[in-house]
């Protein structure tokens, strides 16, 4: 049955192709890229499911996306940085917490680099990982709740972007500074840059049983420019790797004056000598302020912390740590391959792709043949390190990735197209163009020491004519290809929500079988909980009124309630007594300025209401979760505020 569907599929798209051929225009058409088989390798049917995992970061959308491979749906909207209402995370008083910083309340942010918890340098599917740019904060997902579990703030940090990106046994997550800043921040001359700013690394631990964030220490390096970073693996394991740009130091006019080098450098960063000298009490504490945000499973609650120190490391106390690798023309992206010996360093402003070799490396620091230094940090001999140069034909390459089979596949944005090379005899094997753009590219486990390459995603940043017109605003665009023969194949156009930068992927048996399905009411510690629905009631404390409510379907306990009076604050704690997959009830009430509430099975959330206008205000159910889903609803009488009607409610009995 299955192979008769594809049949009649693939008839379907001969005839799509043969009937498009006439009338498309454009550049796309010429490519001609859907055929037959690309038809059938993408198409996941009714009732079937992906092979892959994908998370594409949100970009400015703040969130992360889950999307499935081959097919391109979208599953899931993951709201990490940004308020989101579809579930009413950032409005419950529950997740309102998550969003805290330095700064107070900041519901949103930039989202870019999502990575995947690894052991042994492999995927293993416990969190994922992704930093926040504009108000830096790196963030934990669980990848069996698919929730934002935790967030924290990175200080002496602007711009967040060379993160975050973790280690090969999620020793650390690591994150770095795009902007170079004053540390400690102070009111000084913008001219004054040039020496006085710095650019911190930050090195947080994640707790092995739980996960729990911790900033380690911060490595104050100079103050260029740090875009992106990767940890070595395998042979490199313990050093991580980060592009820098503007090593000029400029402060205006960026785009000509911070391109005036030749070469920039990528550095090179042997975390355990300072891990080990932050260990041996090296290192000098810092006054600092940034939050800690935690969200609790059984509570259904996060908590902020605000920290008040943190431990920075001066580079160039810790000898044999700290090296510049010199890397032709601003480089962007710095990929390291599955076995850990090459270091990419993609020049945004070159043609080739500069690849260092770890071994050589190695052996220029030891023969210590440097070439100067920058600020104390000593700069390798580019010719000691190089291992190759790609002659790509390419323009603008930003980021490569990896398959299992010794391959290298890297976008080149200004040229729009991917590329694929051999590692070791830096030869071009394929090329294929992309539509329009092309920043980050993913494979799944691309990034770690087992690649699975099958599919490679390109992500655009241009969408122009490749989805019919949605006014000047487009979403941005993706393109699969199927890597699994010499030649790449573009096989499917799939939109995306917000700009996604990077993505990570995993096979899909990783997550799947563990993906939870409901919440235990009998574990749920909320304080606000209603576990038993005879526990349904409504207190008043001054101007508060808690109301604690159950919800089954299709009934809200208690449903009417009388005695709110005009200027109360009152706290709706709903808790969802379903224990069923996938049964969620919604909450929202006439007047609210926050969001609905979605409260999973065995969950409890919060929604304040203050009401301003006298009257009888209805609140209902947002979540058609029954055929008496309209019948869920209740009312609250709302009288003036000097009136003395009792608090009094119904338990629908
Ligand atoms: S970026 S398109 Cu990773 Cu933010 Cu290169
Ligand atoms: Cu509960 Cu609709």
């Amino acid at each position: 049955m299955k192979k008769y569907k594809h049949y009649v599929f693939a008839l379907l798209g001969v005839s799509l192709l043969l009937a498009g051929c006439g009338n498309q225009t454009g550049k796309s058409s010429s490519n001609g890229a859907l055929s037959s088989s690309a038809a059938e390798k993408v198409y996941v049917a009714p009732g079937e499911q992906d092979e892959y995992y994908a998370f594409l970061s949100g970009g400015y959308s703040g969130n992360l996306t889950v999307y499935g491979l081959p097919s391109g749906r979208m599953f899931k909207e993951i709201p990490v940085f940004s308020q989101f209402p579809t579930s009413g995370y950032g409005y419950s008083e529950e997740t309102k917490p998550m969003l805290n910083t330095s700064f107070g309340f900041v519901p949103w942010d930039d989202a870019h680099h999502p990575d995947i918890s690894q052991t042994n340098g492999e995927l293993d599917g416990r969190w994922i990982f992704i930093n926040g740019n504009n108000t830096p904060r790196i963030a934990r997902i669980s990848l069996s709740t698919f929730e934002t579990e935790e967030i924290i703030e990175v200080p002496n940090s602007a711009g967040n972007h060379s993160s975050s990106f973790i280690t090969e046994n999620t020793e650390y997550v690591v994150a770095g500074t795009r902007f170079s800043v004053p540390v400690p921040q102070r009111d000084m001359p913008i001219n004054e840059y040039k020496g006085n700013f710095k650019g911190a690394l930050s090195f947080i631990s994640v707790a092995p049983d739980n996960g729990r964030l911790n900033l380690e220490f911060q490595v104050l390096m100079p103050g260029f420019n740090y875009d992106l970073s990767h940890p070595g693996r395998g042979k490199s394991h313990g050093w991580f790797f980060f592009t820098t740009y503007n090593t000029e130091e400029a402060n205006s006019l960026m785009e000509v004056n911070s391109s005036q080098n030749d070469k920039d450098f990528i550095a090179a960063i042997n975390w355990k000598k300072i891990e080990e000298y932050v260990k041996n009490g090296g290192g000098t504490k810092m006054p600092a302020n940034y939050a800690h945000n935690v969200y609790d499973e059984h509570t259904h609650t996060g908590t902020s912390t605000m920290k008040k120190e943190v431990l920075t490391v001066d580079p160039t106390e810790v000898p044999g740590a700290v090296f510049f690798l010199p890397t032709p023309k601003s480089p962007h992206g710095c990929d390291v391959d599955p076995t850990g010996q090459y270091i990419i360093g993609n020049g945004k402003l070159s043609a080739d792709l500069t690849v260092h070799s770890f071994d050589k490396m190695i052996a220029a620091i030891e023969g210590e043949k440097f070439d100067g230094e920058a600020y104390g940090i000593p700069i390798l001999k580019f010719e000691d390190v190089l291992a190759g140069t790609v002659k790509s034909g390419g323009l603008g390459p930003l980021h490569t990735e990896f398959d299992a089979n010794g391959n290298a596949y890297t976008t080149f944005f200004i040229s729009s197209e991917v590329v694929k090379w051999k590692l070791g005899t830096w030869e071009v094997i394929d090329r294929k163009p992309t539509f329009y753009s092309v920043g980050h590219l993913m494979i799944p486990g691309g990034n770690s020491r087992k690649p699975f390459g099958k599919y490679v995603v390109a992500m655009n940043k241009i969408t122009k004519d490749r989805y019919l017109p949605t006014g000047p605003e487009m979403e941005h665009s993706a393109q699969i290809y199927d890597i699994s023969g010499e030649k790449m194949e573009l096989i499917y156009d799939f939109p995306t929500h917000g700009e996604p930068h990077y993505a990570a992927g995993c096979p899909a048996e990783l997550l799947a079988p563990k993906s939870k399905k409901i919440y235990r009411l009998s574990e749920n510690k909320h304080e606000f909980a209603t576990i038993s629905p005879n526990d349904a009631r409504v207190e008043r404390n001054g101007k508060e009124v808690h109301i604690y409510m159950s919800t089954i379907r299709s009934h809200f306990t208690p449903d009417n309630i009388e005695g709110i009076k005009v200027g109360d604050k009152v706290y709706f704690h709903i808790t969802n007594h379903e224990q069923d997959f996938d049964v969620p009830h919604g909450f929202s009430i006439i007047g609210q300025n926050t969001s609905e509430l979605l409260v999973m099975p065995g969950q409890t959330k919060t929604s304040i209401w203050e009401p301003k206008q006298v009257g009888v205000w209805p609140f209902y159910c947002t979540d058609f979760c029954s055929a008496l889903h309209q019948e869920m609803q209740g009312y609250v009488r709302v009288s003036p505020a000097n009136s003395n009607i009792e608090l009094s409610w119904s338990l629908g009995e």
